[in-house]
This record gives structure tokens, C-alpha cells and sequence, in this order.
């Protein structure tokens, strides 16, 4: 005679499909003795046919879903986390300033782009002529602007001509931007600094090569500037008259905040109109001499041409204005 075990396991192999599906019972160890279940009412088979298609159909739509997500999320939403992983960096960092205020940095990779405006883009300046321009290094930075919260805990003080804690911080100078970035590098052990033009237009783009990141246009739900003239083929939309929030708005496929609006966002360049002639098409940080400073992307005040990816503005570096405000950079040793 065979072991119980053998027995039960060909009994396995040979029977058990036929008697569930003959409705008769199947036998199960009970204590080293068989013993008979009732058999399995033909309702019951049914209620487990159709969860067992339910779970195979579930299981089958999520694979689809990730997938039809994977070949949807723009190149540059791929490449960041793709050069992320192969860097071993966290796609974004908490920064902890102190007394529970932190700050988050975005991991931008090192890519080339097309600086600039195309001839055809409406409203265009004659400052910026496209170019193809490699940035070597890849670098984090701030998902949003500056806050005036996080000003406040490295300052202890708040130019800010609007008031709020999660309001970009406004009305602070070039100097003043810098002194907060060394205050900041100092305490965290870090380096922070100012984008340079290229990164910030790099960052702003992320892979877009329209007028805006959002495409040829731009409107009010998906930024804060002056709507009431339309852009484009655009639509006329709202007018604040403030800053909003940092956040308020859409990110970017790089998963930037109030790139185009909300407040201007000094740069570490030097103004030159005429820059982008004779600039370096590698890694170009600005002229050596000039007046003013870059400043980037726009303000609640301004309308949508001003906002464009491509539209360089600049001030004289004492500037204090309720349009102006700033983003950090990390860098990455
Ligand atoms: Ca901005
Ligand atoms: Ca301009």
C-alpha cells in the first residue's frame, strides 16, 4: 500500500478538477484521516468563477494602465527619473531648514535644449536668438519659490510687500537673494546657489520647445499673470493683482511649480542683450561685466508674453519690486 501522502497527491492529479466540476465532494486531511467536504454548490462555483475572471481582468487593466501611463509621461518626466536612478539621487529632497520648515529640491539631469525663441514665436524679443546649449551637470532645484516662511527662518526678517507664510517671498533684491543663499549653504553644509539663465530656461522647458511649457499658449488656471490680454491663439482670462500661493498652479513635466508667473526669479547672470551671440554653448554662466541681472519667467503683474520660456528680463541688482522673487539651485558634488 502507498504512504497516505502519495495517495492523496495523485488523488490530486487525476481527480480533483472532475469532481469539482462532477459536484461531488472533495476529501481533506483531518487530523491523518480523510474526510469528505460537502460538495460545492453549483451558486458557490459560479461566485468563484467570476471573482477568479474579476482578479485576472483587474490584474490585466493595472498593467495596461502602467503601461499607457509609461508611454504617456513626457521624455523629460522619463529622462529625470531614469538619470536619477542611474546617479543613485533621490528624485526630489527635503531640505530641513529648522524649526519644522523644510524646502524641496527637484532633481533636473544634464541634457542639451534649444535655448532661445524660435523666429516665429509671437511676441518674441530680439534678445533671444535659439542656440543648442549642453548643460554637463545635472542639478536640484526648488520645486517653488522661495517662500516667505523659509526666507523668514534663515533671515529673521521678511521684505515681502504681501504677506503669507506660503506666498513666494517678493521684493527682495539680487544681494539679498545672495545673502540668503550663503546664510542657507552655511547652516546646511551645502551649496546653494542662484540658477544660471541656461539652467533656469533648461529647468522651465523640460523637453517643450513652445512658447510655454504648457504649449503655444497660456491662461489663467494654469498660472498667475496678467490674463486680461490673450497670447497667441489664447483666451483672455484673469488678473489677480498678487501673488498666489507657491503651488497653486499645474508643475511642469519636471515637476516644477510657477515657472512661467507668480513671481520674477533672479538668476545668477549678468544681463547682455547681446549674450547669446557670443555665448559659450556649453554650460554658459553670463558676461563678465554689465549692469544688471537676468531675472526669469514672468510675475502676476506681467502679460503672457513675458512669462514665455524664452523671455529674458532684467533689473539693476538693488531692485526691490513686489514682481520679484527667487528659486534656489543645489548643487550635486
Ligand atoms: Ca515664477
Ligand atoms: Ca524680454
Amino acid at each position: 500500500m502507498k504512504p497516505v501522502r502519495d495517495e492523496m497527491n495523485e488523488f490530486k492529479k487525476t481527480d480533483e478538477i472532475t469532481m469539482l466540476l462532477t459536484n461531488r465532494s472533495l476529501p481533506i486531511r483531518d487530523g491523518g484521516q480523510f474526510r469528505f467536504l460537502p460538495p460545492v454548490s453549483n451558486g458557490l462555483k459560479k461566485v468563484i468563477a467570476i471573482w477568479t475572471i474579476l482578479l485576472i481582468s483587474a490584474a490585466f487593466v493595472t498593467a495596461k494602465e502602467k503601461e499607457a501611463k509609461a508611454a504617456q509621461e513626457p521624455n523629460a518626466t522619463v529622462m529625470q527619473k531614469q538619470a536619477a536612478e542611474k546617479a543613485k539621487l533621490p528624485l526630489e529632497k527635503t531640505i530641513e531648514l529648522g524649526n519644522e520648515v523644510n524646502m524641496a529640491v527637484v532633481f533636473i539631469p544634464a541634457g542639451e535644449f534649444d535655448m532661445g525663441s524660435s523666429m516665429d514665436e509671437p511676441k518674441r524679443d530680439d534678445d533671444e536668438a535659439q542656440h543648442h546649449i549642453k548643460l554637463t551637470k545635472a542639478f536640484y532645484i526648488g520645486k517653488f519659490e522661495v517662500t516667505q516662511l523659509q526666507y523668514r527662518v534663515i533671515m529673521s526678517e521678511n521684505p515681502s510687500k504681501f504677506g503669507g507664510d506660503k506666498l513666494p517671498v517678493d521684493n527682495v533684491n539680487w544681494y539679498e537673494a545672495a545673502r540668503f543663499l550663503k546664510k542657507l549653504s552655511d547652516k546646511m553644509g551645502m551649496k546653494f546657489r542662484l540658477p544660471t539663465e541656461a539652467e533656469w530656461e533648461y529647468a522651465c522647458r523640460a523637453g517643450t520647445k513652445t512658447a510655454f511649457n504648457t504649449g503655444t499658449t497660456i491662461d489663467s488656471d494654469v498660472a498667475n499673470y496678467d490674463a486680461t490680454e490673450p497670447y497667441a491663439d489664447g483666451i483672455i482670462g484673469k488678473y489677480l493683482k498678487r501673488t498666489t500661493e507657491v503651488g497653486s498652479y499645474p508643475p511642469n513635466a519636471f515637476g516644477l511649480y510657477d515657472m512661467h508667473g507668480n513671481v520674477w526669479e533672479w538668476c545668477s547672470d549678468i544681463y547682455d542683450e547681446d549674450y547669446y551671440k557670443v555665448t559659450p554653448l556649453t554650460d554658459p554662466k553670463g558676461p563678465q561685466e554689465g549692469k544688471s541681472k537676468v531675472m526669469r519667467g514672468g510675475a502676476w503683474y506681467e502679460n503672457a508674453y513675458k512669462c514665455r520660456s524664452a523671455d529674458r528680463n532684467h533689473r539693476w541688482p538693488k531692485t526691490n519690486e513686489s514682481i520679484i522673487g527667487f528659486r534656489v539651485v543645489l548643487e550635486i558634488e
